[in-house]
Formats: C-alpha cells, sequence, structure tokens
C-alpha cells in the first residue's frame, strides 16, 4: 500500500522568503530518502530541501523564483505506507516540528501530514572546505550550524551544496569558474563547461597542480590586503582569456617623426578646445583604418566557434590605467569622428574612469582594444586579447633611434606595437599585414589625416 504525503520547507532557522534558484527533480522521479530536490539561496547560504522519505515524487508545485518560508509546500511525493519515520532508509521525522512548521497540515484530508527532512545548508564561507558533520557523513541539523550560517557572504565562489560536492569530489577549484546562474551562481553545466575546457580539446589539458600554499609569516612579517573589486572582476576574466585563446603576439616598430611634428603643431588647437593630442587618438584612427582594411579583425567568434560575427561598426576599448586597476572604456563610432573628439572623448572617459565613475555600458561594445604604456615606459609587452574580440595592440614608449635611409642613418622616432591575436581566427601572415597597414598609416599622415 502507498500513500501521498505533501513535501514542505523543513527548519531553515531565521530565513523567511528564501528564493528557489534550482530545481534537482522532477515528477516522476523515483527518490531516495534525503535527495535533494530544491536548492534555496538567501544573502548568506544555500540550502537543499531534502526528500523526507525514499519514494516516487509525483509533484514539485515550486519554480525558480518563488521565494518559501518554513513550511510551505513544495510538492507531494508517493511513498510506501509503512515507510514510516522508523524506516531505516529514511530520516527521523521530527513531527512536532512538522506540525509546527506546518499547522495547516492536519487539514488535509487525503494527504497525510508532512514529514520533514532537514535542509543542508552550505554557507558561502564553506568553500573548499567541509564541515566536521559533513565529513562524518551527517547532515547538519538545523539547531547548531544555523547559528553559525549567520556569516555575511564572501567573495567566494558562490554555488550550490551538490555543485560544491561533486567539484569536491572532482578535486576541481571552483575559483576562477565564472558562474552564469543568479548572482553569478555557479551551476551544474558551468562546473561541466569547466570540467571539459580543463579535459581540453584533443587531451592538452589545463589541469595543473595547484599553487603551493605558503605560510609566509614563517619568513617574516606580512600583511594581507583584499584585492581592488576591479581585480576580483576583471582576474578571473584575464585568467580566461589567457589559457582559453590560442595567443600569438606580433611585433613591429613605426617610423612616428612626422606624426610626432603634427601632433605637437596641433597642441595649441586641441587646448583651445580644452583638450590634449594624444599619440593614442592618432592610433585610434589607424585601428580604425586597418580593421576597414582587415574586416575579419572586427569580428567575434560564435560561441560555438564555428562563425564569425562580423562587425560594422568601430567601437574601440582603451585600457585605462586607475587606482583600482585596468578598466577598458569603449569609444564608439570612431569611424565618424574627428581628431578633436576623440581627443575629447578619451580625455573626459579616462579621467571618469580614474574618478570610478564608469557606467557597465560605457565599458561594453568594443570591437578592438588598444592598451598604451607609452606614457610610462618599456620597451613591448605581450597584451591579453579582450574577449569576444580578435586582437589587442599594445603601444609603448617610442624612442628616437638611428634608422638607415639606404644612404645614412637618420634619427627617427619609433613607436613600439605588439598586436596580439586569437591564432584560431587570425594567421601569423593576416597579422604581419595588419600590423604593418597600421604602421603606414602611422607613418604616412595624409593617410591618416
Ligand atoms: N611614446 C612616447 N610618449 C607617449 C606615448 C608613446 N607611445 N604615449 C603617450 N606618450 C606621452 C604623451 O604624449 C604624454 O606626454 P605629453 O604630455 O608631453 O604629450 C605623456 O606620455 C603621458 O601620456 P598618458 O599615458 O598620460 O596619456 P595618453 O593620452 O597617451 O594615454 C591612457 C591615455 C588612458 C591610455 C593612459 O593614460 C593610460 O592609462 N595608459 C595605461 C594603460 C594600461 O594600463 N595598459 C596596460 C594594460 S595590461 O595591464
Amino acid at each position: 500500500m502507498s500513500k501521498t504525503i505533501e513535501i514542505r520547507v523543513p527548519d531553515i532557522g531565521d530565513f523567511v522568503k528564501v528564493p528557489v534558484i534550482e530545481i534537482l527533480a522532477s515528477a516522476g522521479d523515483q527518490i531516495e530518502a534525503e535527495q535533494s530536490l530544491i536548492t534555496l539561496e538567501s544573502d548568506k547560504a544555500t540550502m537543499e530541501v531534502p526528500a523526507p522519505f525514499t519514494g516516487t515524487l509525483l509533484e514539485l508545485t515550486v519554480s525558480e523564483g518563488d521565494e518559501l518560508t518554513e513550511g510551505d509546500v513544495i510538492g507531494r511525493m508517493e511513498i510506501a505506507s509503512d515507510d514510516d519515520s522508523d524506516d531505516s532508509q529514511s530520516r527521523d521525522a521530527d513531527t512536532d516540528a512538522a506540525s509546527a512548521a506546518a499547522p495547516d497540515a492536519a487539514e488535509k484530508s487525503d494527504v497525510e501530514t508532512s514529514h520533514q527532512a532537514t535542509a543542508q545548508v552550505e554557507t558561502f564561507a564553506n568553500e573548499g572546505g567541509t564541515t566536521e558533520s559533513q565529513a562524518a557523513g551527517q547532515v547538519p541539523t538545523p539547531a547548531e550550524p544555523f547559528a553559525e550560517m549567520d556569516v555575511p557572504a564572501s567573495d567566494l565562489p558562490h554555488a550550490s551544496p551538490g555543485v560544491r560536492k561533486l567539484a569536491r569530489e572532482l578535486g576541481i577549484s571552483l575559483e576562477g569558474i565564472t558562474g552564469t546562474g543568479r548572482k553569478g551562481r555557479i551551476t551544474d553545466e558551468d562546473l561541466s563547461a569547466a570540467i571539459k575546457s580543463q579535459m581540453g580539446g584533443g587531451g592538452a589539458g589545463l589541469a595543473v597542480a595547484a599553487a603551493p600554499v605558503v605560510d609566509f609569516a614563517s619568513f617574516g612579517p606580512v600583511e594581507t590586503v583584499a584585492l581592488s573589486r576591479i581585480k576580483k572582476i576583471s582576474g578571473p576574466a584575464l585568467h580566461r582569456n589567457w589559457v582559453s585563446i590560442p595567443h600569438v603576439t606580433q611585433f613591429a616598430e613605426a617610423d612616428i617623426t612626422e606624426m610626432e611634428d603634427f601632433r605637437q603643431a596641433q597642441k595649441d588647437v586641441a587646448a583651445q578646445a580644452g583638450t590634449k593630442m594624444t599619440p593614442v587618438v592618432f592610433i585610434i584612427k589607424a585601428v580604425v583604418a586597418s580593421l576597414k582594411a582587415f574586416p575579419h579583425f572586427n569580428a567575434s567568434l560564435t560561441p560555438d566557434g564555428g562563425s564569425l560575427i562580423h562587425k560594422h561598426y568601430f567601437h574601440i576599448g582603451v585600457a585605462v590605467d586607475t587606482p583600482g586597476g585596468l578598466v577598458v572604456p569603449v569609444l564608439r563610432d570612431c569611424d565618424q569622428k574627428g581628431f578633436i573628439e576623440l581627443a575629447q572623448e578619451l580625455t573626459e572617459l579616462s579621467q571618469r574612469a580614474r574618478d570610478g565613475k564608469l557606467s557597465a555600458d560605457e565599458m561594453k561594445g568594443g570591437c578592438f582594444t588598444i592598451s598604451s604604456l607609452g606614457g610610462i615606459g618599456g620597451t613591448e609587452f605581450t597584451p591579453i586579447i579582450n574577449a569576444p574580440e580578435l586582437a589587442i595592440l599594445g603601444v609603448s614608449k617610442a624612442q628616437v633611434k638611428p634608422i638607415w635611409d639606404g644612404e645614412d642613418f637618420e634619427p627617427r622616432l619609433m613607436l613600439p606595437l605588439s598586436l596580439s591575436y586569437d591564432h584560431r581566427v587570425i594567421d601569423g601572415a593576416d597579422a604581419a599585414r595588419f600590423i604593418t597597414h597600421l604602421g603606414h598609416q602611422l607613418e604616412d599622415l595624409r593617410r591618416l589625416l
């Protein structure tokens, strides 16, 4: 004989109206006692609501986004009528707690009062670690861990206990996995994608030994300082781009002697317009001309990697060094703007970047990025592509060099350029053509103007 029971949210401490973020089972599923049915997530913790008994799930009456409180019905299941609270496969249900949590359950005539299992709780601060009770194979009872649960959400990755458990079992760190779920939560799919990516196409693999954990304090005084918010956001993206895009960097030098003479001559004009004519503005124009000549640089791969999306607009990102870290505001429609207008926009955007006042939209939509360290120094560097863009130009400090003109060495102002490109799409020969074309734009002012 079988009977139908309601499944209710068990004691979840002081939490009320906790959103459902994951549905883990479907009607018709054969469910084991303790099997997780749904995941709830508050700002402080994720909690899985397990099945109270072994049986067949008849229905789940909640959806993602619903907000639940202790005692709320989440569905019904059919269990063997002798599958009672003393069934060895089932958790003991605390009927007092159940009726306290579900006072209206007794009013249902066709449905037994629900038996409640204990929510499995994991705080966000528990990543990578295993509580003592978990290590002992126990499900924490609400009474003790809920008191400790009220810890502030840390910057550790958000993931359901199920995802964390699987990641632990597979020895995969959740650090560095970009969550696509609500509030950046790492979902099952994100974990699978990370595992696939770590296994790498062709088995090249990204599985590397974990970085050594060093007790620096044993060598001398130390201080731990949290990374800036910008670095915490940009770090995983840079890491992803670095490991997932086959980068090659092509170097070249452009003779900008004439360009620099012209720029110096234009300084007053720019000053009258309330701005500063920097080399970066000329480089933006040269990049636009080169993107027009080599349209497959102004493109992005489709997510399946099988096609290119060509862009018919010219939005250029410029990396700006700010006290909090690197940000990349995007100057839109650079093909339609003059030098003075671009100079004004660059000055305004980079100032707002340094003041931390850029909006997220102002950092979106770029086709190609320029990273200029020319005002600082260094000879050349290998910039990391700003995915989903296909290439990035690094600019270093121009220097006067003796250049052989066929008869003599002439002092010329040479600008070092570094073009990193996605070798899945761009061949080395194309990159050499692109950077040569770019150099010619900068060398021949008539083309640029
Ligand atoms: N060669 C020689 N001098 C250069 C130069 C170059 N390639 N580029 C700029 N300069 C000069 C400028 O002309 C300016 O001198 P004057 O005042 O005499 O004209 C001086 O260096 C200072 O320039 P700047 O770097 O402050 O300003 P900019 O307009 O050239 O660049 C910006 C603007 C926003 C790109 C820059 O300020 C910046 O933030 N650069 C850092 C970007 C970065 O961090 N990239 C790294 C990414 S990877 O981590």
